[in-house]
């Protein structure tokens, strides 16, 4: 017996399996699977396609449920196994995010603990990183357990972080060694802990993964001083735009910790339960709302935005935009706890470029793109205003963007208003 068909109350008459792929030279095949109890429930969202070809890329393939048990669930581990079972070529990602929820889980379990005298991970670490921020206990504990984690998986060629200086292959050693593996699959890059000056207050914070796939060609093995140039250049694999993610997700760590993935076919939402330490899917491709009337910023800068931006908030703010509605502010300052409550309730989460810092705060590789990625995938858009976020070209590991995301006709609102002022 399939394992799907195990899970009775996930295969009602109408459950299938759908799912795209496209290879950007090639094709745009849809594959299905159907329950045996059903003959024409093949489902595949035009809409899917459509994104997928405008994506010009190769969209990796999820299993589409679209019924959720609300006694037993589906966990994440077997979710990940039916991706497995139905995409054997992709199979080695279950690896990897097999590593990311047991890393998601003890970070959930330090930062809920860190308010305890007893742990002793409140605070500052006293060292730099080298955006010139100061480093919390926390942000080097955590960015040591996705290391490790990652690293164990025996997929990973290289990985990018916001707390370490430069790519890190993960065959080295501490030494930062330019070394790849043969079996390495896979560059992740990574934020640990987004949001960590918030730890110490108790506020929400989140982890952000963006997966992408190692160069064919970084299959040499070489040793510090030994590598060529071209191996070095191999540490570049983590520069890519996030057109070319194979999967992007977060874990946000709130009054529930949730597990958020996409495949490149639509957003998955996971929460843990506790009570059987696994994340169960909540909140199966969840769509954000066309429109809304939220805006996310920190509006203190509002002085200082291009002036498009500041004519839609003005109107959002005054109920005199294109909806007509008059906007509410919700502000945590985390962006995985913002952007996660923009995709559920639809608005505007950013974080646009101002005249002091013209590129904004967020970081591209490791915030912007595959925060991106997800909200796109959810059905929302994100912009600098001028352009799309994923079809930046990274240029420096640490390079930010500004980033105005979220519900689709609020985003155009923004764009249109850019359009219009050139
Ligand atoms: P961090 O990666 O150093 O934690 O900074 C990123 C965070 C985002 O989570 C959030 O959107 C932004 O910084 C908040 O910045 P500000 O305090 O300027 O509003
Ligand atoms: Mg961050």
């Amino acid at each position: 017996m399939r394992l799907t068909s195990a899970i009775t109350c996930l295969l009602a008459s109408s459950t299938a399996y759908a799912f795209t792929v496209q290879h950007p030279s090639t094709r745009n095949v849809a594959f299905t699977h159907q329950s045996p109890s059903s003959s024409s429930s093949l489902f595949v969202a035009s809409s899917e396609v459509e994104s997928a070809t405008k994506m010009n890329r190769q969209q990796t393939k999820a299993p589409v449920f679209d019924e959720v048990c609300e006694t037993t669930g589906v966990t994440l581990t077997r979710f990940m196994a039916e991706v497995a079972m139905l995409n054997p070529e992709i199979a080695e990602l279950t690896t990897l995010f097999g590593a990311i929820d047991t890393a998601c889980k003890a970070i959930s379990n330090m930062v809920k603990r860190s308010q305890l005298p007893s742990s002793e991970t409140l605070g500052y670490e006293g060292n730099v990183n080298i955006q010139g921020e100061d480093q919390k206990k926390l942000d080097v504990i955590t960015n040591d357990v996705l290391k490790r984690a990652l690293r164990f998986t025996g997929k990973m060629g290289v990985l990018a972080s916001e707390e370490e200086d430069t790519p890190v292959d993960l065959m080295g050693d501490t030494e930062k060694e330019v070394l790849f593996d043969e079996g390495s699959k896979y560059v992740a890059v990574f934020d640990p802990l987004d949001g960590s000056s918030n730890v110490d207050a108790g506020i929400p914070t989140g982890t952000i993964i963006g997966i992408y796939e190692h160069d064919d060609n970084c299959d040499t093995e070489c040793v510090g001083d030994q590598c060529e140039e071209e191996d070095k250049e191999c540490l570049a694999n983590t520069l890519q735009p996030g057109t070319n993610l194979v999967a992007a997700a977060y874990c946000l760590y709130s009054s529930s910790t949730f597990f958020v993935l996409t495949l490149g076919n639509g957003v998955y939402m996971f929460t843990l339960d506790e009570n059987i330490g696994e994340f169960v899917l909540s909140h199966p491709n969840v769509k954000i709302p066309e429109t809304s009337s939220i805006i996310s910023f920190n509006e203190a800068n509002y002085h200082m935005w291009d002036a498009p931006l500041q004519k839609v908030v003005k109107g959002w703010r005054e109920g005199t935009g294109r909806s007509g509605k008059r906007f509410s502010s919700r502000y945590i300052g985390s962006m995985v706890g913002d952007v996660h409550r923009t995709i559920l309730y639809g608005g505007v989460f950013g974080y646009p470029g101002d005249t002091k810092n013209p590129t904004g705060k967020l970081r591209l590789l490791y915030e912007g793109a595959p925060m991106s990625f997800i909200m796109e995938q959810a059905g929302g858009l994100s912009t600098t205003g001028t352009g799309r976020v994923l079809e930046i070209p990274p240029e420096m590991v640490h390079q930010r963007v500004p980033i105005v995301m979220g519900s689709k006709q609020d985003i155009q609102e923004v764009i249109d208003s850019y359009a219009e002022s050139n």
